[in-house]
């Protein structure tokens, strides 16, 4: 008796599962803008890889890097995404700012002086507003992980005050919050994608970037000239894992639990490799970068400080076009962390 009740219930389990299933996609498409082993990539595979795991092949989800689903416009991803010509993407706030004025946040500069600054600000009241936000405009948000915090780099000249940046041409992606900051310091920024950085830092079109440490080694920028790196820690990039509502809707409560809390653990995952070698006492990566040839200059907090009084303007600015609302609630979040 009490076996057939079991294989009747698992028989009716079976039933109720399928209609479910058989109306999930052969495949769900994870855009990113770079591969693995860039610690962005490897986020996105490790989400794409427990998801498989965890429903035993029901859900399959497919990395699609260098933004190429949007035809390399990173800041196209965004709107792609809400559209549903692409599923999931793991992307970076700066992407998706052109869309999403709020998430402009991360890209003032100077906000978050240090890890916490980040953590407290993705793991707060602030990243639940900032969800919100992006679930009002199309997309089931997840969870976090970490591009890194930018750094500058160029062909030219070591920069350790505003000054050495006069003149420089910079190239710069996603929101024009960034050329703003840029022209402030008397360089002058280009707004250009990911694809077309490269090129234009091979044939010396721009001098110079900014990009996390572990985009600089992996893309090995010191064999495109950039051979002066300079450590001001002025903005960093989180990263949102995020899923198109209507593909959400059609998971199951079941699945979406799945689909979310993998996207928390490769979240985990991403920010752990994204913050190798440089927190908690080592600094390998930043030796790792040394070792390379590069010259690496780390700022005195008074040399840092010229950069900030330099983009103040900047930055009150753009906290009235984010909602200084928002920005007064990171502010408060980060001096209380
Ligand atoms: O294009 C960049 O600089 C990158 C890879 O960091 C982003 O997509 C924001």
């Amino acid at each position: 008796m009490r076996i057939l009740k079991v294989a009747l219930l698992a028989g009716l389990a079976a039933l109720t599962a399928m209609p479910a299933a058989a109306e999930y996609k052969e495949e769900y498409k994870i855009s990113t803008v770079v591969p693995a082993p860039f610690p962005w990539g490897i986020a996105a595979e490790k989400w794409a890889e427990l998801v498989g795991e965890r429903t035993d092949g029901r859900i399959k989800m497919k990395v699609y890097p260098g933004a190429q689903l949007v035809s390399g416009d990173q800041t196209k991803e965004f709107t792609a995404m809400r559209r549903g010509i692409i599923d999931m993407a793991v992307g970076s706030t700066i992407n998706w700012s052109p869309q999403i004025k709020e998430l402009n946040l991360f890209s003032l500069p100077f906000l978050m002086p240090d890890y916490e600054s980040i953590d407290v600000l993705t793991q707060g009241p602030v990243g639940e507003k900032l969800f919100a936000i992006l679930r009002e405009n199309g997309v089931e948000p997840l969870g976090w992980a970490e591009n890194g915090y930018r750094e500058v780099s160029n062909s030219k000249h070591p920069i350790r005050t505003p000054d050495d940046l006069k003149g420089l041409k910079m190239r710069v992606v996603g929101s024009p919050l960034f050329n703003d900051t840029f022209t402030a310091l008397g360089a002058n920024p280009t707004q250009m994608s990911w694809a077309d950085a490269k090129p234009a830092l091979t044939t010396g079109a721009v001098d110079g970037q900014e990009n996390p440490l572990s985009v600089f080694t992996i893309a090995k920028m010191h064999e495109i000239g950039q051979t002066n790196l300079t450590l001001w820690h002025y903005v960093a990039d989180p990263l949102i894992f995020a899923v198109n509502q209507d593909v959400w809707n059609s998971f199951s409560p079941e699945d979406q639990a799945i689909v979310r809390q993998a996207a928390l653990d490769a979240g985990a995952v991403g920010i752990e490799v994204a913050r190798k070698g440089l927190t908690g006492g080592d600094n390998s990566a930043i030796e790792e970068v040394r070792a390379l040839g590069v010259e690496v200059i780390e700022l005195t907090p008074e040399e840092r400080q010229a950069f900030v009084d330099a983009t103040r303007g900047v930055y009150a600015d753009w906290k009235e076009k984010i909602g200084p609302e928002i920005v007064e609630m990171a502010e408060e979040s980060i001096a209380n962390r």
